[in-house]
């Protein structure tokens, strides 16, 4: 299966595209098969349901990729209609293996039912996501996602090769479905989805956190954002378009994360009851806060996480009129993160017979979908044998090529020279590799000196004392910057500066700006 690079699509894939896109995804065969034991890490408690295995693949992933591609040919999807009542994502090779997180992994995955946009009854075309924190996805008892055999999906994913080596790799998901043939299909109520993203509908909905930024070494998207949203309308909210009472919910946030934030908002309710996390403000209930849960040892700076949803009993009333909103939070105090994401799918069903958030604390302590998983066992930081720069002799140089994942000059692999600019000059940067094939793009991002120690899913971190970062250099539009080359700030202090590149964190560098 070839790997179709959409530069400009929304990783949330806004409905416009949509209608075009179905239109390519005729033909290609099926790659499903029925579960096999030790498929499902769990076992769905509905009665009548079937754990069905599927993969998209293989999707050959080209040395140091990490752009942004649409599925060709069919997605694997259930051959009868019925309702889904669950989701397990993942990334596995051809030998069923899931690969370590800090050789390739599953930046994201978004599954879209082309056949549900401009249909009230069955929520966003989005109905489920999935980054490298791989949360599962589980419906409440008695609840279900309609699904026709005549539904066209299509998968948007970015898949992230970290190494110079190219991959074939499987995005595979579990489904928990009940045919509507089952009679316990009769007791299914449909749930629809309904998407919560800090930035929804942008092309790449990101935004970047800087170290430092925020209060008490934390900062909360967009709220502590400087004019995040510049047309002045608030992307991080919905409009409930009718009675409606929420089911569930779990976020998505990036390596940094601490936690997302669901609020409603009831124009003149005289505030909810409070909670333990967040202080009750007028006419704003907070609902939900999905915790990142880190199993690594370094703390909140990596994919070794869980996510916390909510429990089956959570059940929340909405009306018309209220407004869904969504916020993130990450830790500003270790890192700048770069390209964060914060995002929740929120289940829904028609009706009256929720909890109202007003009257009733409804934020109680979610549950985590997944323990520790292996695939993050490689954490980096140990000592090796690279070099510490500030060992290196400088030669006057203004540009650094980037040929073959070697920074030219000041690589830490290379001839131990390091380019030197005086203080007021800048350094330029010039990244070859991305004109050619998929383009492979790279950054320059500046990690604590000497910066020298094991890759890992925890290291380097964009950690410097001084915070740069060029962006994914590539002209392929988001997620890479628009540009092959980038420059120093010209305003650096003397001293010599390391870096390292986000998208392969092997490519360590270093320059210099003397007085
Ligand atoms: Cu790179």
């Amino acid at each position: 299966m070839r790997t179709r690079v959409v530069a400009s699509l929304s990783v949330v894939a806004v409905a416009l595209t949509l209608a075009a896109l179905a239109a390519t995804t005729a033909g290609a065969k099926p790659g499903t098969r029925r579960a096999q034991p030790g498929d499902s890490p769990w076992q769905a408690d509905q009665p009548g349901v079937q754990h069905l295995h599927f993969q998209y693949g293989p999707i050959h992933v080209q040395p140091g990729q990490n752009n942004i591609a649409l599925s060709e040919g069919q997605v694997p999807k259930p051959t009868e209609d019925g309702y889904i009542v669950g989701i397990h994502p993942n990334l596995r090779t051809a030998n069923g293996k899931v690969p370590p997180v800090d050789v390739i992994h599953l930046h994201h995955a978004v599954w879209l039912n082309t056949s549900a946009e401009r249909n009230r009854d069955r929520g966003a075309s989005t109905f489920f996501a999935a980054g490298e924190e791989k949360t599962i996805m589980k419906l409440p008892n008695g609840y279900g996602y309609p699904y026709r055999a005549s539904d066209s999906w299509v998968l948007n994913y970015m898949i992230h090769d970290l190494t110079p080596g190219p991959y074939d790799v499987f995005i595979t998901y579990d489904l928990d479905f009940v045919p509507s043939s089952s009679p316990a299909a009769q007791q299914i109520t449909p749930a629809r989805p309904i998407w919560m993203d800090v930035q929804n509908g942008s092309i790449y909905p990101v935004f970047d956190v800087l170290k430092g930024s925020g209060t008490n070494g934390q900062f909360t998207y967009p709220d502590q954002a400087d004019n995040p949203y510049p047309n002045g309308r608030p992307k991080n909210v919905w409009k409930v378009d009718r009675d409606s009472v929420l089911l569930g919910t779990a976020g998505h946030l990036h390596p940094g994360g601490l936690h997302d934030d669901l609020y409603v908002d009831r124009p003149g309710a005289t505030g909810g009851p409070g909670s333990s996390a967040v202080q009750a403000k007028p006419g704003t209930a907070h609902l939900f806060r999905s915790v990142a849960d880190y199993f690594e040892p370094a703390g909140a700076v990596s994919w070794d996480v869980s996510m916390t949803a909510t429990p089956p009993n959570w059940r929340v009333q909405v009306h018309p009129g209220d407004e869904l909103r969504i916020t993130t939070t990450y830790d500003s105090k270790r890192a700048s993160w770069y390209e964060s994401m914060g995002i929740m799918i929120v289940w829904a069903t028609d009706g009256t017979n929720g909890r109202d958030p007003f009257t009733t604390k409804v934020d109680t302590k979610g549950e985590l979908t997944h323990g520790h998983l292996p695939e993050n066992n490689h954490h980096g930081g140990q000592k090796t044998t690279l070099p510490n720069p500030s060992k290196f002799s400088a030669v006057d140089q203004s540009n650094v090529q980037i040929d073959n994942f070697l920074y030219g000059v000041g690589d830490f692999t290379g001839d131990h020279k390091i380019p030197k600019v005086k203080a007021g000059q800048s350094i330029t940067f010039t990244n070859n590799d991305a004109p050619k094939g998929n383009g492979i793009w790279h950054s320059i991002t500046s990690c604590r000196a000497p910066c020298n120690k094991e890759t890992g899913v925890a290291y380097p971190l964009a950690d410097g004392s001084t915070q740069f970062d060029s962006g994914q250099l590539g002209n392929a539009g988001p997620p890479s910057s628009g540009s092959v080359t980038w420059q120093t700030p010209a305003d650096l202090k003397p001293g010599t500066y390391t870096y390292f590149c986000r998208i392969h964190p092997f490519m360590r560098g270093s320059f210099q700006v003397s007085n």
